[in-house]
């Protein structure tokens, strides 16, 4: 495929357009994302997830200067909050972000979080793997960390960064949300506004080591651009600390597995939606009703009768 080799080759604007088709479900997204697969697997992904307005893109901007200077070619693609409330900032953030727009070593791209069969982590990832094979060496990834699945996205990273900023109530809050767990590297960004000292402490208190990494809780100011350098450091030693062990192989299979799941549940509904209207389906329906067999039954039956996946 014509575009595939684009994308290999380095065309920034081929590699716009295939990542537009798997947003759209195109035809031909699927083949394409099959024949860059080889292609993919380089790039160290960097999950950044964090509640609404704490600074994640201003980072990510910073940090993609901060990366560029270290000579590294940097992707970005940011997950739209659908929440209407934050639905001013979408628009901010492509400004924000779009200063970095003409440099040809970096890409950013935002998805829109309607619209995908798949399943937005699906679309999202697959956008990552596009930047991966594009030469990509850096993959940020950026969610609002208000419900579960953008917690679910983040997490799928090879590294995971939670944003947080200085709070005056108690920071129990982030446990509750499941982000401790879930953070490589603690930020508590806007430390220009005060209040940052004690977040920190406060973090670093419920951090322990997992697996011979021991989180690290950074201060940053993404508006002065304070702890910039220090955060990248960290992200560059995470991805030493999973390269020398299990660790990288391990969010390798992870991330595979969910992901052959997905597949394997989108494969399934768009069989049966196919089929919702044959006589099949509709057979096993009366057979239910008529209570000639059991909706378990009728299952398994379907399943062994239906050639997914067609
Ligand atoms: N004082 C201060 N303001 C900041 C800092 N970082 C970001 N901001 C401001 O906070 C607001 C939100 O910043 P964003 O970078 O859009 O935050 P975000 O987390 O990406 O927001 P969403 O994508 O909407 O969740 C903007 O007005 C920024 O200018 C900081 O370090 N200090
Ligand atoms: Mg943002």
């Amino acid at each position: 495929m014509k575009i595939v080799d684009q994308v290999l080759n380095g065309d920034k604007r081929a590699t716009a357009k295939l990542i537009s088709m798997i947003e759209d479900d195109e035809r031909g997204a699927s083949e394409a994302l099959a024949a860059i697969f080889p292609h993919t697997g380089r790039a160290h992904t960097v999950g950044f997830t964090g509640p609404p307005g704490v600074g994640k893109s201003s980072l990510i901007n910073r940090l993609v200067r901060e990366f560029r200077e270290r000579g590294k070619r940097i992707g970005v693609v940011a997950v739209d909050p659908t929440s209407p409330f934050t639905g001013g900032a979408v628009l901010g953030d492509r400004i924000r972000m779009a200063d970095t727009g003409t440099d040809p070593g970096v890409f950013i791209r935002s998805m829109a979080t309607r619209g995908h069969s798949g399943g937005l982590a699906l679309a999202t990832f697959d956008a990552v793997k596009v930047l991966d094979a594009f030469g990509m060496d850096l993959v940020f990834v950026e969610t609002v960390g208000a419900g579960q699945s953008e917690v679910e996205i983040a997490s799928r990273a090879h590294t995971t960064v939670v944003v947080q900023q200085p709070q005056s109530g108690d920071s129990v809050q982030a446990l509750k949300a499941g982000i401790l767990e879930i953070g490589d590297i603690h930020v508590v960004n806007k430390a220009d506004l005060g209040g940052a000292d004690a977040m920190v402490s406060n973090l670093d208190f419920m951090l322990e080591e997992r697996m011979g990494w021991r989180p690290p809780v950074l201060q940053t100011s993404a508006l002065e651009g304070k702890g910039i350098k220090e955060l990248a450091d960290a992200i560059v030693k995470h991805y030493r600390y999973l390269k020398a062990g299990p660790m990288w192989r391990r969010r390798e299979a992870d991330r595979a597995r969910k992901e052959l799941y997905e597949s394997m549940r989108r494969l399934l509904a768009e069989t049966f939606s196919e089929d919702a209207a044959g006589e099949t389906l509709e057979g096993e329906v009366a057979a239910i009703v008529s209570r000639k067999t059991d909706p378990r039954t009728a299952a398994k039956k379907l399943l062994r009768d239906l050639k997914l996946g067609r």
